[in-house]
């Protein structure tokens, strides 16, 4: 039976690629650090069937004696401090997740055992203000917030212990991707989670930021299947991960709201609080490398996404009533 480690195991890809593996056949170890509470609302239903160790991308100790008490063969970093807004008011802490966490864990597999494969949870934030469009695997990176140039020192580390020690290690660089567990404050779940309390009456605005922000939305659970297919090729390599369509904030906002009969133009209110230091204008990603090597494909289009979503927090908030915190 296969055994695979995978940092972030309670963050939306980690919930996903958890099931994914154990529907695999692999024996999944989750890595979660210490909270005076815990966070396991995207892992209960499968909690029993996983083993939740503690450890933290901060503490190269405990990741090396993860490493030699479990001996995984597959390890998947996809912790980190994965939020844009907040790497401009924590950008020390979130280069130490999302940068040095990565060195920190690949030097624990090349002490403890080189032939560990490793995926790295790159960004199509690293691309930033883009240099070429579609964005592609050898197109230069020109971050535009902490968090993305973290992602750039993150990406880097991953090919020089490839290429430094042999190890088999891939950058998977994907593009958004977003599902019913995507957390509140990402711009796609705020806007399907509003939509379904406006609809239920339990609010009547939702205030966002820039709406002309263009991404390359897809689906989670499509991006898990391409990290796993990373690490089952015959030789590591890095590759661009997205639908090959671009679509506004706005847009995001009419489809949704047209999905529930309503005119978003009502709804929304434009806050300059959200908007952000330096922005991401344009992504749109190129994915004929995984198409052609890894044979992968996305299965769910933009309009199907949004549904999904609002359709998820509508079952949710009917079910609940009013629970979910409202978020910035
Ligand atoms: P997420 O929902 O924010 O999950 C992040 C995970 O990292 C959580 O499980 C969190 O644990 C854990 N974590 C944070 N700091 C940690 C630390 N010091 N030690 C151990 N664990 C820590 O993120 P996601 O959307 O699933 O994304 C997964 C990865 O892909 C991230 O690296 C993200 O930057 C990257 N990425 C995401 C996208 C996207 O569109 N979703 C696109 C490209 C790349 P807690 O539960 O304790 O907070
Ligand atoms: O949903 P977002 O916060 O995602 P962002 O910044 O693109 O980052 C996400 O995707 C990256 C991949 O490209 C990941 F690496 C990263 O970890 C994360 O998962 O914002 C999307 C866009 C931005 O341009 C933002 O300015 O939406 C715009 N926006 C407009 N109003 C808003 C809001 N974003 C948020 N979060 N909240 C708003 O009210």
């Amino acid at each position: 039976m296969p055994k695979a480690l995978i940092t972030g195991i309670t963050g939306q890809d980690g919930s996903y690629l958890a099931e994914f593996l154990l529907d695999r056949g692999y024996e999944v170890i989750g890595m979660v650090r210490r909270t005076s509470t815990t966070n396991f609302d995207r892992i209960r239903e499968f909690q029993d069937r996983i083993t939740i160790v503690q450890g933290d991308l901060l503490d190269q100790v405990s990741l090396i004696h993860l490493l030699q008490e479990h001996r995984p063969n597959e390890v998947y970093n996809l912790a980190a401090q994965s939020f844009v807004p907040t790497s401009f008011t924590q950008p020390v802490l979130t280069g130490e997740f999302t940068a040095l966490g990565v060195t920190r864990l690949l030097d624990a597999i090349r002490i403890v055992d080189r032939n560990i494969r490793f995926y790295q949870a790159s960004s199509s934030e690293m691309f930033g203000k883009v240099q070429e469009v579609p964005q592609r695997e050898t197109t230069p990176f020109y971050p535009r917030s902490p968090y993305g140039a973290a992602k750039v020192y993150g990406h880097w580390i991953t090919v020089n212990y490839r290429e430094s020690y042999g190890l088999f290690a891939c950058s998977g660089i994907l593009f958004n991707h977003e599902s019913p567990r995507r957390g509140l404050e990402f711009v796609t779940r705020k806007i399907s989670h509003a939509v379904a309390r406006i609809k239920l009456g339990m609010a009547n605005e939702v205030r966002l930021g820039n709406l002309d922000a263009r991404r390359d939305w897809g689906y989670a659970p499509d991006y898990v299947r391409a990290m796993w297919l990373m690490l089952q090729q015959d030789h590591p390599d890095d590759y661009v991960v997205a639908t090959g369509e671009t679509h506004s904030v706005r847009e995001f906002c009419q489809v949704a709201f047209d999905h529930v009969g309503l005119d978003w133009e009502k709804y929304v209110v434009v806050d300059p609080k959200f908007y952000r230091p330096a922005e991401v204008d344009l992504l749109v990603g190129d994915a004929s490398k995984a198409s052609r090597v890894l044979h992968w494909k996305p299965t769910v289009t933009f309009q199907q996404l949004v549904r999904i979503m609002v359709d998820a927090d509508l079952t949710a908030l009917q079910q609940t009533g009013n629970h979910t915190p409202q978020v910035g």
